[in-house]
């Protein structure tokens, strides 16, 4: 028997009321909901082996350092990192590209260029300007196309000899663009530069594989893969790694401390000081096995032909205009309704329980490119169904009724 499709059962969440109405998720870009084993682990690990990692030598301390490094073995394995050692647990997307900025900001100095697009997200863009405020390098984006695709020629018109980092999202948030990476890392490679993608979007997916991929770092989120807020992950060639300065200094990420010099811990503790998210990595363990339990190419399938089924009957309401068209999308659908604000629909659409995000996305620079305030934003995940669409449709016809 083919396994069920319908997966909504396993996150508690979907199946409370919102404002009087069956909840209808489609925020999922800003954060997935956590399906019940996610919940469970971080709980049983609070009620039977909390203690902290790497230190003490007790059975507690002992069985909660295997279960941190369980899942690092397994959200490594994820993306298809070769080694454990590669996987340094953050804060998320946001602190993984910050820390790359931070490390590498001795590489950097005036006449050096680091090359993002206009598509970014805020956090792919202001530590790169911070890094360039820091270190006298130019920050340079290539252009959007008006469809909401990279403009791959005046991509490759800016890559060039000064070009030292590459920092580009591998999928929008905004708009769900799949942008075409492995061209751009290889070119990007050709001129000698270092590449950061900015994964936050794309774990969910698409198969990741940094190995295939080869860039230098991959950033992600926990909080959009099923698993818990506050923490992500950052992966990077271990041999750069190595040669990069430690991130913030403190315990864990130590060898041996005297008061005149510090030699650092091996990989990829060098840059886990402090006590980390022990509880937050267990769910993200979690969550990596559950995703590794689904159907995933079936879901994936079903949930790219909901996209389009929205597209289509979005489309054909009067006065809804899409945003973005290209070949390769997942997830999100972006749209305006004419004669009113995108906050307007998204209030209008939450009184019928339907959660979707509005405004620009944290991607201004992409909304100014677009020559548009914002969006009103619908983001799909495994869990959604063909009633989602059925609501969202009739909701934004029920809510043009009353703008
Ligand atoms: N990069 C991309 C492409 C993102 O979509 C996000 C979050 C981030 C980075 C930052 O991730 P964080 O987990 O560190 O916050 N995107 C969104 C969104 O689209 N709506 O809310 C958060």
């Amino acid at each position: 028997m083919a396994p069920s499709l319908d997966i909504s059962g396993d996150f508690p969440i979907l199946a409370r009321q919102v404002n009087g109405h069956p909840l209808t998720y489609l925020d999922s870009a800003a954060t997935t909901q956590k399906p019940r084993v996610v919940i469970d682990a971080i709980r049983h690990y609070y009620e039977r082996c909390n203690a902290n990692v790497h230190r003490a030598a007790h059975a507690l301390a002992e069985e909660a350092t295997a279960a941190m490094e369980d899942a690092r073995a397994k959200v490594a394995a994820l993306i298809g990192a070769g080694d454990a050692q590669e996987l340094i647990f953050t804060r998320g997307t946001t602190e993984g590209i910050n820390l790359v900025a931070a490390c590498l900001t001795g590489r950097f100095g005036p006449g050096d260029e680091v090359l993002i697009t206009e598509m970014e997200h805020h956090s792919n863009i202001v530590p790169w300007q911070l890094l360039c405020q820091r270190t006298g390098a130019a920050l340079t984006a290539c252009r959007v196309t008006p469809t909401g695709e990279i403009d791959l020629e005046d991509f490759h018109a800016k890559l060039g000899p000064r070009t030292k980092l590459l920092a580009i999202g591998h999928v929008s948030n905004a708009l769900g663009t799949v942008n075409p990476v492995a061209e751009m890392i290889d070119a990007a490679h050709r001129q000698g530069a270092l590449v950061l993608i900015d994964g936050a979007q794309a774990v969910q997916h698409l198969d990741v594989d940094v190995g295939r991929l080869g860039c230098d770092f991959y950033a992600f989120s926990a909080h959009k893969l099923f698993g818990p807020t506050g923490i992500g992950a950052l992966y990077g060639k271990a041999a750069l790694l190595e040669e990069l300065p430690p991130y913030q200094g403190g315990g864990e990420m130590i060898e041996h401390v005297s008061i005149e010099h510090t030699t650092y811990n091996q990989l990829p503790y060098k840059f886990e000081a402090g006590t980390p998210n022990i509880a937050g990595a267990i769910g993200f363990g979690a969550a990596v096995d559950y995703l590794g339990g689904l159907p995933l190419h079936a879901l994936r399938e079903r949930e790219a032909s909901l996209v389009n089924q929205a597209i289509s009957h979005l489309k054909q309401i009067p006065g809804v205009q899409m945003v973005g068209e290209f070949r390769e999308r997942v997830s999100v659908v972006s749209f305006l309704v004419d004669g009113g604000h995108p906050h307007d629909f998204g209030t209008l659409l939450d009184q019928q329980g339907i959660a979707v995000r509005t405004g620009h996305h944290c991607a201004m620079p992409l909304m100014e490119r677009l020559g548009i305030p914002g969006t009103i934003r619908a983001s799909f995940a495994l869990y959604n169904s063909a009633t989602d669409v059925e609501r969202l449709v009739a909701g934004v016809e029920k809510a043009i009724e009353f703008v």
